[in-house]
């Protein structure tokens, strides 16, 4: 009699722990880079009623929620990371009417937008810097000044070493006012001064801008940038930074230096925690919360201060960037894991991780990995515990296009001055158009030529073909998404192992359901006895499988060896 009373206590107790998840904890975070993702006027450029006509696709794919690169008015020295005005919408993109039916039709299908906010810097032709080059005060302390250094020659030089992230130095000088202005990005970026309230101020209020606008919150660029030493703790001057004492490098690149006094500054975080309160004024009001994102390539002790610290808040979700940063497809499954694992050990026990694979910054999953691992690294991505963020064409498994030095726009290749290795740096390669069809321009656009051109092999890779075919990567992502809802992927426990050098798998399981993802990372077949892990025994049946593997979904396989062949990637569940 008791134990018939106590079981069904005990099983409510276990579904009760679980608190209700937000929406933005479960959901799927799709960055559309808008120049490249649909060109609704033939211009050859992306636009926003080319993101319009295309939200159904993203509801399709299971996603609930997209980040924009950045859509507002600028000279394009670094598309659109170079702002001229905060406020405003780029003509080529269209018009502040097309950005309200954006979010009106986001808002009929239910999915959320996201904006990316750039804080460091504006545009060197935004009005702010045109108007402190006129003198105007107000403005002139929008930005960072600083005298040139004079040798005993009489010459002019920049006002210490610092050099900018794309290289030489980050300091510009400008006649007009007869000092030298910081850039830590490009020329064109001339950075903002987080150390004058008025600047602080004018940031909430493009913040607040944008989300009585009805955004879902903010992206926030380049964050460790943010803020400067403070000089007059050295004497009124900037100092010079330290070598790295890599004496290799070129003393022009930015890994020359070591940015004790440009990145990760504590002033950072303070600013961090502010704008989370601005989101929250808005949250108070509707009860809906607004998400920020922060992108910061720091230590993982320094992005988990992103979180929030005593009892500020800060981010939900400061960027995950291991699978960019730390492996490729020369990693070990033990690299790997170390890598997976990083993140999820230092994160606050009460925060919730992401993934994050690919962005327009960073070469595509099928070229710094291979075509083959796609599946199994989009079933990391959407498996592993926390929040999903997918590149736009990573779905499909795009690559790098092919862009001649000719026909290179991104400064980080141009700035390279080197019409061989400028590949290297330039991102234009991440940056080729999306893949629609097989149709001229790969149906990303009518016009006679594109802003970069379309990636080769666009006849077979694009969403048309792959919607139809059904072992694709498109329909591996659209399994993927959907499986990602069930408790086991949302609620559950998380445990992984590399069996050997090319095999790395993990475990889900919640409430007595099993799922076991294995990626084999290398062309070598194994046999892998799967009930290392607890509760695995007899045999698991393939609920999902990479395009090249011919396992089917409904098979089973022994538990005690299962063969894992050649870069084939599964998802199993264990009966
Ligand atoms: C802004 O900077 C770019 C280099 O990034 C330069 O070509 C352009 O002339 C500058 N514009 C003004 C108004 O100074
Ligand atoms: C595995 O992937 C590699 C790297 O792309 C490729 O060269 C090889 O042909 C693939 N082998 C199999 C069995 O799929
Ligand atoms: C991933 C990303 O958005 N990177 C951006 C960081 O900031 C610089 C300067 O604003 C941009 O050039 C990058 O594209
Ligand atoms: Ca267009
Ligand atoms: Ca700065």
């Amino acid at each position: 009699m008791k134990i018939i009373l106590l079981l069904p206590i005990f099983f409510i107790l276990a579904i009760a722990q679980e608190r209700e998840l937000d929406w933005w904890e479960t959901t799927i975070f799709y960055q559309i880079y808008p120049r490249s993702f649909k060109d609704s006027d033939g211009d050859g450029i992306g636009d926003l009623n080319g993101i319009t006509e295309n939200l159904e696709y993203l509801k399709e794919l299971g996603v609930g929620a997209t980040w924009l690169s950045p859509i507002f008015k600028s000279p394009m020295y670094d598309f659109g990371y170079d702002i001229a005005d905060f406020y405003a919408i780029q003509d080529e993109y269209g018009t502040m009417e097309d950005f309200d039916r954006l979010i009106a039709k986001a808002n009929e299908l239910d999915i959320k937008i996201v904006l990316d906010f750039v804080p460091n810097h504006t545009s060197n032709e935004s009005v702010w810097f045109e108007e402190a080059l006129k003198g105007h005060d107000k403005y002139y302390d929008y930005f960072i000044w600083e005298d040139g250094a004079i040798d005993e020659n009489g010459n002019l030089h920049p006002p210490n070493n610092w050099v900018s992230v794309f290289r030489k130095s980050a300091w510009e000088y400008r006649e007009e006012v007869g000092k030298f202005y910081l850039h830590q990005f490009v020329i064109g970026q001339p950075d903002l001064n987080f150390r004058n309230p008025e600047v602080v101020e004018e940031m909430k209020s493009v913040l607040r801008f944008w989300l009585n606008k009805g955004v879902a919150g903010f992206r926030i660029d380049a964050i460790a940038h943010l803020f400067e030493v403070d000089k007059e703790l050295y004497g009124g001057r900037f100092p010079d930074e330290p070598l790295a004492g890599n004496l290799e490098e070129d003393p022009e690149n930015y890994n020359y230096l070591d940015h004790i006094y440009t990145k990760d500054q504590d002033e950072t975080f303070d600013m961090i925690y502010q704008w989370r309160e601005v989101f929250d004024e808005y949250k108070e009001k509707d009860g809906f919360t607004r998400v920020m994102m922060t992108e910061a390539y720091s230590s993982p002790q320094l992005t988990m201060r992103y979180f929030g610290q005593g009892d500020r808040e800060g981010a939900q979700m400061p960027f995950n960037f291991v699978l960019i940063s730390d492996v490729d497809g020369s990693s070990t499954a033990a690299e790997i894991k170390y890598a997976l694992d990083k993140f999820l050990t230092f994160k606050p026990i009460d925060k919730l991780s992401n993934w994050v694979a690919g962005n327009h910054d960073n070469s595509r999953v099928a070229s710094r990995f291979s075509p083959e691992l796609v599946d199994g690294i989009n079933m990391i991505v959407l498996l592993m515990p926390g929040v999903a963020v997918t590149y736009m064409g990573e779905e499909i498994g795009m690559v790098d296009g092919y862009v001649s030095w000719e026909d290179t726009v991104d400064p980080s290749g141009c700035n390279t001055d080197d019409p061989i290795n400028y590949w290297t740096a330039s991102r234009d390669p991440e940056r080729t158009p999306f893949q629609w069809s097989a149709e001229p321009n790969a149906g990303f656009s009518t016009g006679a030529s594109t802003w970069l051109p379309v990636a080769d092999g666009y006849e077979t890779l694009n969403v048309q073909v792959q919607s139809i075919t059904e072992r694709s990567n498109l329909n591996v992502y659209r399994k993927l998404s959907i499986l990602r809802t069930k408790p086991a992927f949302r609620y559950g426990r998380y445990e992984s192992v590399a069996f050997n050098n090319d095999v790395f798998a993990f475990k889900r399981w919640y409430n007595g359901e099993i799922y076991i993802v294995v990626v084999n990372f290398r062309e070598k077949s194994y046999i892998i006895d799967l009930t290392y892990f607890d509760n695995v025994i007899s045999r698991l049946e393939v609920v999902i499988s990479s395009i090249q593997s011919p396992k089917n979904a409904g098979e089973t396989v022994e538990a005690t060896r299962a063969d894992i062949l050649g870069n084939e990637s599964i998802v199993f569940k264990v009966l």
